[in-house]
């Protein structure tokens, strides 16, 4: 029935003995160090699968609200080509979104109880987004930051072990470059204009630099997950790598523009190759994901809202579903 999104859950079958269970562990194990994608039928450990189903519903979790950000610029675009990038940008979001939950259902878990959590505030969504869209620069830099930074993540998620997840993450990261590309022509186009545009644009980059940083999650020692998610090949890269993968390819873009990122450590280390940058606000971090950031109430106010308003469409699909199936059954 339309709007009934629940799955089936594996069937169960006998419990395998402890030597069993270890020989089933030790050839999964061998599939991922052979770079073999694991696929739904295949047998995985417990604790892999509720891994994959944490992070691809919070990531699932992240592109819907992500578009709360940006459709708040909707209404205000400065002409009408920005206008269908925009809408264009935010529909390619709530697909992602859609990918993302479809390839988390062949874990056996369904798309309504993984919203279901996010209404309950029980999951989690990328700390950015709980970050206001002030200007209409933040519409730049949101493409050219959080499109960059998620790509940066993402392409390395596309070569992981789960097949679903990573074959959804292709086509994402694909969408994901348009997006990066748009955001910085329109801050490209900002960074020519007037003194006060380019004050806007400076304006929005001093604001989403730090918490764009905070989209790879805690540093590598303080991140609980990251070894056993490495030693699964659910993530390649780790934390850290991914950060500062961003951050070198960020910074000559920045200087291209024009602008300042708002670190005053940040500088080339010849010895390193790469930049070296500034400690991150931790603090900040942990407000923001217990739910005390600036826009954490109104993204979830906004989230249960938008499904209660979608209350009499759910109910009248599946009345016109339930009167098909009665007429079939005639
Ligand atoms: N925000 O052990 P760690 C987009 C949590 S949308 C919030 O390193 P893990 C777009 C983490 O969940 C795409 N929470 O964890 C859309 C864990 O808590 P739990 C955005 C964070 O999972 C619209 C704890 O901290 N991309 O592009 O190994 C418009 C410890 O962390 C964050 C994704 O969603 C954070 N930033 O690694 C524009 C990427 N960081 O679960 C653009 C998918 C950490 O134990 N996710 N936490 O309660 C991932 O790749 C990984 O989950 C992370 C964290 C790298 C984020």
């Amino acid at each position: 029935m339309y709007g009934d999104t629940s799955i089936q859950k594996p069937m169960k079958i006998a419990e395998p003995t402890s030597e069993e269970q270890a020989k089933l562990e030790a050839r999964f194990q061998q599939m991922v160090d052979d770079d073999i994608k694991i696929e739904p039928q295949d047998w995985m450990p417990d604790a892999y699968r509720k891994t994959l189903v944490r992070q691809m519903s919070q990531h699932a979790h992240s592109e819907v609200i992500g578009m709360q950000p940006e459709g708040n610029w909707l209404t205000r675009a400065p002409s009408l080509r920005r206008k269908v990038i925009l809408l264009a940008k935010i529909q390619d979001e709530g697909g992602h979104g859609l990918y993302i939950y479809s390839a988390a259902e062949t874990l056996g878990t369904s798309r309504e109880d993984m919203c279901k959590a996010l209404r309950d505030g029980k999951a989690k969504y990328s700390s950015i987004f709980n970050y206001p869209a002030l200007t209409w620069a933040d519409i730049g830099t949101i493409g050219w930051l959080v499109d960059g930074a998620a790509i940066t993540n993402q392409v390395a998620l596309s070569k992981g072990s789960y097949g679903p997840y990573c074959r959804a993450m292709i086509r994402i990261c694909k969408e994901e470059s348009f997006h990066q590309r748009q955001g910085y022509e329109l801050l490209l186009s900002l960074s020519k204009g007037t003194a006060e545009q380019k004050a806007m644009l400076q304006d929005s980059v001093n604001r989403f630099w730090w918490p764009s940083l905070m989209m790879f999650g805690p540093n590598d020692a303080d991140s609980p997950h990251s070894a056993q998610s490495m030693k699964w090949k659910i993530k390649k890269k780790s934390n850290d790598q991914l950060r500062q993968e961003f951050i070198d390819a960020t910074v000559p873009q920045a200087e291209f523009l024009g602008i300042t990122l708002p670190d005053p450590d940040l500088k080339w280390n010849e010895e390193r190759g790469h930049y070296d940058y500034g400690e991150i606000d931790w603090e900040e971090f942990a407000h923001v994901i217990k739910g005390n950031g600036p826009c954490n109430k109104q993204r979830a106010a906004a989230y249960i809202k938008a499904h209660e308003d979608g209350t009499w469409v759910r109910e009248a699909a599946n009345a016109y579903a339930a009167k098909h199936a009665a007429q079939a059954a005639e």
